[in-house]
């Protein structure tokens, strides 16, 4: 069977057979109403977890997620109804909203399926040392962190002060205001932590961690899937003429797998 992973570690194929298929990447079909952050949970995805995922048209996927906002919409529903692979639900933007746990539980109850907060934005957060040394000297200058991302960046202390005003709306845009107060607070707590330290920090609040068992769970059902797909192409090459004899010989020996 094959192995899908989740984590960037190959498994070692141990088996001698000439015609086992080596375990691929996992491959996470992301979907979501217009604006709903699946182009951003995608790529903290493949980031975090070396899988591949994406938004759109792909090679048939092995699990599927969609992202929905503050409530579950019919074509949502439509989405979740029509997929054919392993599905999970993720509740997006999590750190756009502070009752974020609770609006999942309820689209969990509404869905009869397990809803995950998570926030795309912090799960892929790649802060680098310059950003590190910015947030080190907000955190000495102690200033306080507006609600709307303009306010930030238009705040009387950098008027006329173009290269404070670009950071104060990149550091915003990287890391959202939560990210941004969340970053500032383990600086608060931990004046020397390196800029992995903060990283790891915004990645474990984000909740990304919590897609990792439902998705190792449904590693049966995923090479099954696989299995079907890979039976099938080998049917269709056989019936056109492919090297019949060495399709039909792997193909009984797939079958007795
Ligand atoms: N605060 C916050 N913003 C997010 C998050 N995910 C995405 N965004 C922002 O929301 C906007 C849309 O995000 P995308 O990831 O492009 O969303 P999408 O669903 O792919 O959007 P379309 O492809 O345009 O339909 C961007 O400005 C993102 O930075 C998140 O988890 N938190
Ligand atoms: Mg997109």
């Amino acid at each position: 069977m094959d192995q899908p992973f989740v984590d960037g570690q190959l498994s070692e194929n141990t088996r001698a057979q000439p015609l086992v298929i080596r375990p691929q990447p996992l491959v996470i079909a992301v979907s979501g109403m217009p604006g709903a952050g699946s182009s951003t949970l995608a790529s903290a995805l493949a980031d975090r977890f070396g899988v591949v995922a994406a938004v759109g048209d792909m090679d048939p996927p092995d699990f599927a997620i969609r992202v929905i906002g503050a409530q579950v919409r019919a074509r949502d529903r439509a989405a979740i109804d029509a997929t054919q692979v392993p599905l999970l639900v993720v509740a997006g933007k999590s750190d756009t909203r502070p009752d974020a746990e609770r609006m999942a539980r309820t689209a969990s109850r509404a869905l009869g399926q397990a809803v995950i907060p998570v926030s795309g934005l912090l799960a892929g957060v790649r802060l680098d040392a310059t950003d590190r040394d910015i947030l080190g000297q907000w955190r000495d200058a102690g200033i306080a962190v507006p609600t709307s991302a303009a306010a930030f960046a238009a705040a009387d202390e950098v008027r006329g002060d173009a290269p404070q005003q670009q950071a104060r709306a990149r550091m915003m845009a990287l890391l959202g205001r939560t990210g941004l107060v969340a970053a500032l607070e383990v600086l608060e707590a931990s004046p020397d932590a390196t800029v992995a330290e903060v990283n790891a920090a915004l990645h474990r609040r984000s909740g990304v961690d919590a897609l990792v068992t439902p998705i190792k769970q449904a590693a049966g059902a995923i090479a099954a899937g696989r299995r079907v797909r890979r039976l099938a192409g080998l049917r269709l090459l056989s019936a056109r003429g492919f090297d019949r004899p060495a399709i039909e010989q792997r193909l009984i020996t797939e079958s007795a797998r």
